[in-house]
């Protein structure tokens, strides 16, 4: 059954290598950590009343089961699905299948970068999609999102 009230939470996904951030690479992806980027992603949600649950995980399943979960108790997905963001069907399958709109970040100018990074299986099906504008752009698309989900705009 169609719940009345949507659940003002959503659901953080942060694919594979991202837990690396802040260790290595900073001339690409900056200085700031996961948890860095999970503390923007809460308070940046908290500011409109919204909570979120992160998840992240090098294992393409575990993010299918999360996106999975995320149908029974979330209104939406921020997600930085990393590399899978070029090679997932599967990913692409999970989250039109939970049918929960959801915003699409990456950290770097992924069409600034090698050719394989140009295509994503995720684009063409996000209400919101925001690419380098580094850790901020988490927050860019959360307030985006939240704006999808709370009839303030259309992405
Ligand atoms: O720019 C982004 O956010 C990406 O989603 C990051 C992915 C990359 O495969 C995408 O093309 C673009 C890679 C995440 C790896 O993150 C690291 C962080 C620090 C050190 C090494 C890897």
């Amino acid at each position: 059954m169609r719940r009345v009230t949507p659940p003002r939470r959503l659901l953080l996904v942060n694919g594979p290598n991202l837990n690396l951030l802040g260790t290595r690479e900073p001339g690409i992806y900056g200085s700031a950590t996961l948890a860095d980027v999970e503390r923007l992603t809460a308070d940046t949600a908290a500011a409109y009343g919204f909570e979120v649950r992160a998840v992240q995980s090098n294992h393409e399943g575990a993010l299918l089961d999360a996106i999975h979960e995320a149908a029974a108790d979330c209104a939406g997905i921020v997600i930085n699905a990393g590399a899978y963001t070029h090679t997932s069907v599967a990913l692409r399958d999970a989250l039109t299948g939970v049918d929960l709109p959801f915003a699409e970040v990456h950290i770097s100018d992924v069409y600034a970068r090698e050719e394989f990074r140009h295509h994503s299986y995720l684009t063409d099906v996000a209400v919101v999609h925001v690419v380098g504008e580094g850790i901020d752009g988490y927050a860019t698309a959360t307030r985006r999102l939240i704006a999808v989900l709370t009839g303030q705009a259309d992405g």
